[in-house]
């Protein structure tokens, strides 16, 4: 029983990740199946293009096995921990690395690891239908899977933005900030795919990629309040804007995330402008293996994803309250 299924013809190799229950959420098996087709069909000469699609009509792949994550963390099993973390960050590096061209089709939901393994890739097909994010801090956690390297090299405060308030982007959205190359009407994406896997050249088959749709993504207040590395100067800003009924959400957004997360995500970001990818995953495996243990991780993911009270208890609950030298000894050497 495996939830990717493969299938190779014309020369293109495509995954087909079908997990549909849990919205396609990588799990350990997920992750390791994936990265040993990636590892085989890099080395095969019969496979010219690599092909990642998916089974839900809802999701792409909504993100990490964060519930059994958390459990792993409730019952002290740090290794299982390292363990999918590890694993998780060198499938991304591969696709990051991949040989050959990788083409994403994202038709619905990719937050958090389902942005992993596509943003990566060379190819990122989104149509009307995709919904992006990286909504970790408010499960307390923060941007990962190779996030701090690619939020801080997009328009000015976009990924300060993205990381700090989890804000769902659209297809047309992530095309206009880099995130996504290619817009195609959802009913159009069929036969898009099915060009591709007939092995026809990805210029032709991307031809009629393209919409009348702009998106609405406010850079200018993006670039105006999100510009900083401080947490507490941004919200500050946000509060500021007194009758601005945009930032007046987003601080709402902020309020519902781990202040502890918040302070994480920021150093994280501004670190991560300054490094190689793979510096950026060094210092997420460390922050990642250290902030599951925080009682934020458990209970944002209790609160979201486990009762969906969808209401936490953050300790501390303030972003002023939050200690520096927990901040510090999460993230780690910058
Ligand atoms: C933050 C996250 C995730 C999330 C929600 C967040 C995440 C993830 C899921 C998720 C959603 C639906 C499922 C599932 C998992 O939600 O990583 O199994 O059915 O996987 O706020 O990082």
């Amino acid at each position: 029983m495996s939830f990717i299924r493969t299938a190779v013809a014309n020369g293109v190799g495509e995954i087909i990740l079908d997990r549909p229950k849990a919205l396609n959420a990588l799990d350990q098996s997920m992750i390791d199946d994936m990265y040993r087709t990636l590892g085989e069909w890099g080395d095969d000469d019969a496979i010219d293009t690599v092909l990642v699609t998916s089974a839900s009509e809802k999701a792409f792949c909504a993100g990490g096995d964060i519930r059994a994550i958390r459990d792993s963390a409730l019952a002290g099993d740090t290794e299982a921990i390292t363990r999918y973390f590890h694993s998780e960050y060198r499938l991304d590096q591969l696709v990051a690395d991949y040989p050959k061209p990788y083409v994403a089709l994202i038709d619905g939901a990719a937050m958090g690891g389902g942005l992993g393994i596509s943003v990566h890739g060379e190819i990122r097909v989104v149509t009307e239908k995709a919904l992006i994010a990286m909504p970790e801090t408010a499960i307390g956690f923060f941007p990962d899977i190779g996030s701090t390297y690619f939020l801080p090299r997009l328009p000015e405060g976009v990924g300060m933005w993205l990381g700090l308030t989890g804000a769902r982007i659209r297809g047309i959205d992530a095309v206009a900030v880099g995130l996504a190359t290619h817009f195609v009407a959802s009913a159009d994406l069929p036969d898009v795919a099915d060009l591709i896997r007939s092995g026809a050249p990805l210029a032709d088959a991307l031809s009629r990629s393209g919409t009348e749709e702009t998106s609405d993504v406010p850079l200018r207040k993006i670039g105006e309040y999100f510009s900083d590395d401080n947490i507490a100067a941004i919200v500050g800003g946000l509060r500021g804007a007194v009758g601005d009924e945009w930032a007046a959400e987003m601080v709402g957004l902020i309020e519902n995330a781990s202040p502890t997360s918040l302070w994480v995500t920021a150093a994280m970001i501004t670190a991560g402008a300054q490094s190689t990818l793979d510096e950026c995953f060094d210092r997420e495996l460390h922050a990642a293996e250290r902030i599951t243990m925080t009682g934020d991780f458990a209970e944002g993911v209790r609160a979201v994803l486990v009762d969906k009270d969808r209401n936490p208890a953050f300790e501390p609950d303030a972003i002023d309250a939050v200690d520096p030298a927990v901040v510090a000894a999460i993230v780690g050497e910058a």
